[in-house]
C-alpha cells in the first residue's frame, strides 16, 4: 500500500488536528470520504476546501479544510492531502481509521520525510534537519537546524565534492596518458594546494561540531566546590526554582543533579555536584567521583567557594580544566557575609588573592541575594556561540556527520601522505574515492536500508 497517512499533530486535545495523507491514491481516497462544493479530484493543485468527512455507513465525522496538493509539488513530492479536523481524541482517530478503511496504510516514523529525500526533494542533511527543527527548544538550535534545512550543509559538501571530483578528474587525465610522460595535467604543486584548500574546509566543518553539539545538546555547564560553599543555592537562583536540596549540613547533595536553562537563546545544562572534602563515607566518595566526571564533560566549570571558608582550586587542576579548553569561573559566594573592607582581613585578602590570580573570571556574589544576570551573561559569553551568527549556517552538530567527516580527512590525509611520497595517481585516486563516498554518506548519495531506517526510526510518527 503505496498511500499513507497519519496525524502529525501532537497526541491529545487540541483546538484543531492535521492528518496527513501522501501517495499515488492520495487525493481520490481522501475523496471518497470528503463532501464539499467540489470533489477532491478536480481541484487545483495548492488549494484549501472546505468540507465535511463522512464515513462508509455515513457517520459525518467532522467539517474539515482538505489542503490539496499535486506532485511533485508537496513535502513528499507525490500527491498529498492534508485534512485540518477538529482536535478532539475521538474525530482525529475516527478520521484515521475511515481512511484505513478506504485503502489507506499508517505511516511509519518519519516516513513522510524519507519519501521526501527518496523522491529528491531533499538530501539527507536536510532531511535530517526536519528532525532537528521539531526537537529544537531554543532560538540558537532552530536557527542551526532551520539553516541545515535551507541547504546551508550541504551546499558546504557540494562545494567540497566539487573540488575534489576536480581533483580526480586531473588524476584520471594523467593516468589515461600515461605512456606520455612529458604530458603533466596534474601539475603536483597545484595539486597539493588544492588538497590543502579542501583539507582547510573539512577541518572547519569538523571543528564547528564542538558548537553544533553544544548548541543541540546543551553547553554543559557543572558547578563544582567544596561541600557548603552555595553550589546547590545558585543551582537553584539560576533555574528559579527549587531543584535541587539546600542546607547548611556539609555534604547535602550526593549525586549530581542537572537542569536545563535557556540564556539568550542558546540552551545550557547546569549539573550540580557533590561538594569535594576528604571523606570515608562509601555513597559520598561514589558522589565526589561523578563529581569529578561532570568536570571532565563540562564546557564551562564555575569553581564556586564561600568567603567564609576561602579554598582556591588547586592549580594542577586549573591547569588541566583550562588545557583541555574548559572556561573556568571563579565564585566567590556569600558575599553578604563579607565585612566592611579593612574589618575583616581574612575575606579581603581570600579575595584579592582569588581576584589577581584568577583576572577577570572571578565574582564575588551572594548566590542567596543577588541578581545573577552578569554571571548568566558571562556563561553565555564563555560559550562562544552567536545565536544569530552565520556560522551556525554551515555548522554540523549530527554525530553521523562528524564521523563521516573525520573519515573523509584522513582519506585526504592518505592522499596528501601520498604526494609526498610520490605515488602515482592510480593509488591517490583510490584514497579519493573513499574521500569522496565518506562526503556522499553525509548527504545521502550513497546509502544503504539501514542507515536509512535508524535515521528516520527517530523522527515522531506524521513528519
Ligand atoms: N548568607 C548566605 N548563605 C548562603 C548563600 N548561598 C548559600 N547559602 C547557605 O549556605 C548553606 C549551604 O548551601 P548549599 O547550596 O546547600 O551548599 P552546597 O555547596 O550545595 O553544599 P553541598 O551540597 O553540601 O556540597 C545553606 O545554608 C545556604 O542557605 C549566600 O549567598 N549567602
Ligand atoms: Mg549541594
Amino acid at each position: 500500500m503505496n498511500t499513507i497517512c497519519a496525524i502529525s499533530t501532537p497526541p491529545g486535545v487540541g483546538g484543531i488536528a492535521v492528518i496527513r495523507v501522501s501517495g499515488d491514491s492520495a487525493i481520490p481516497m481522501v475523496d471518497c470520504l470528503f463532501r464539499g462544493k467540489v470533489s477532491l479530484s478536480s481541484a487545483m493543485p495548492n488549494t484549501i476546501h472546505y468540507g465535511e468527512i463522512v464515513t462508509r455507513s455515513g457517520e459525518v465525522l467532522d467539517q474539515v479544510l482538505c489542503s490539496v496538493f499535486r506532485t511533485p509539488h508537496s513535502f513528499t513530492g507525490e500527491d498529498t492531502v492534508e485534512i485540518a479536523c477538529h482536535g478532539s481524541l475521538y474525530v482525529q482517530q475516527a478520521v484515521l481509521h475511515a481512511l484505513i478503511d478506504n485503502g489507506c496504510r499508517q505511516a511509519g516514523p518519519g516516513e513522510f520525510t524519507k519519501r521526501a529525500f527518496l523522491n529528491g526533494k531533499m538530501d539527507l542533511t536536510e532531511a535530517e534537519a526536519v528532525a532537528d527543527l521539531i526537537a529544537a527548544r531554543s532560538k540558537a538550535e532552530k536557527n542551526m537546524a532551520l539553516a541545515q534545512l535551507k541547504g546551508g550543509v550541504s551546499s558546504e559538501l557540494q562545494n567540497l565534492r566539487q573540488k575534489l571530483l576536480t581533483l580526480t578528474s586531473l588524476l584520471e587525465l594523467e593516468l589515461d596518458f600515461a605512456d606520455h610522460e612529458e604530458l603533466e595535467f596534474a601539475d603536483r604543486s597545484e595539486l597539493a594546494e588544492l588538497v590543502k584548500t579542501i583539507d582547510a574546509k573539512l577541518s572547519a566543518l569538523i571543528s564547528s561540531f564542538r558548537q553544533g553539539n553544544a548548541v543541540k545538546n546543551g553547553v554543559p555547564v557543572a558547578i563544582i566546590g567544596p561541600t557548603n560553599a552555595g553550589k546547590s543555592t545558585l543551582l537553584n537562583a539560576l533555574l528559579g526554582e527549587e531543584r535541587a536540596i539546600v542546607s547548611d549540613i556539609p555534604g547535602t547533595t550526593r549525586d549530581t543533579i542537572e537542569d536545563t536553562l535557556n540564556i539568550n537563546g542558546l540552551h545550557f545544562r547546569f549539573i550540580d555536584t557533590a561538594g569535594l572534602r576528604e571523606t570515608d563515607d562509601t555513597i559520598e566518595s561514589i558522589g565526589i567521583k561523578r563529581t569529578f566526571s561532570a568536570a571532565e564533560k563540562a564546557q564551562i566549570i564555575l569553581y564556586m567557594c564561600s568567603v567564609t571558608d576561602p579554598a582556591p582550586l588547586d592549580e594542577t587542576t586549573a591547569t588541566r580544566w583550562k588545557t583541555a579548553g574548559k572556561q573556568v569561573f571563579y565564585i566567590l559566594n556569600k558575599a553578604d557575609l563579607c565585612t566592611p573592607s579593612g574589618e575583616s582581613g581574612q575575606n579581603d585578602q581570600a579575595h584579592a588573592a582569588l581576584t589577581n590570580a584568577q583576572e577577570n573570571n572571578t565574582f564575588l556574589l551572594s548566590a542567596k541575594y543577588d541578581s545573577l544576570e552578569p554571571l548568566k551573561q558571562a556563561i553565555y559569553r564563555a560559550a562562544n556561540v552567536d545565536v544569530e551568527s552565520p556560522s551556525l549556517d554551515a555548522t554540523i552538530s549530527s554525530t553521523r556527520h562528524y564521523d563521516a567527516l573525520v573519515r573523509a580527512r584522513e582519506a585526504l590525509q592518505h592522499v596528501r601522505q601520498g604526494m609526498r611520497d610520490g605515488l602515482s595517481g592510480e593509488f591517490l585516486s583510490l584514497d579519493l574515492q573513499d574521500c569522496l563516498s565518506a562526503i556522499g554518506e553525509i548527504t545521502g548519495e550513497i546509502t544503504n536500508d539501514e542507515v536509512l531506517g535508524n535515521i528516520f526510526s527517530k523522527f515522531c510518527i506524521g513528519k
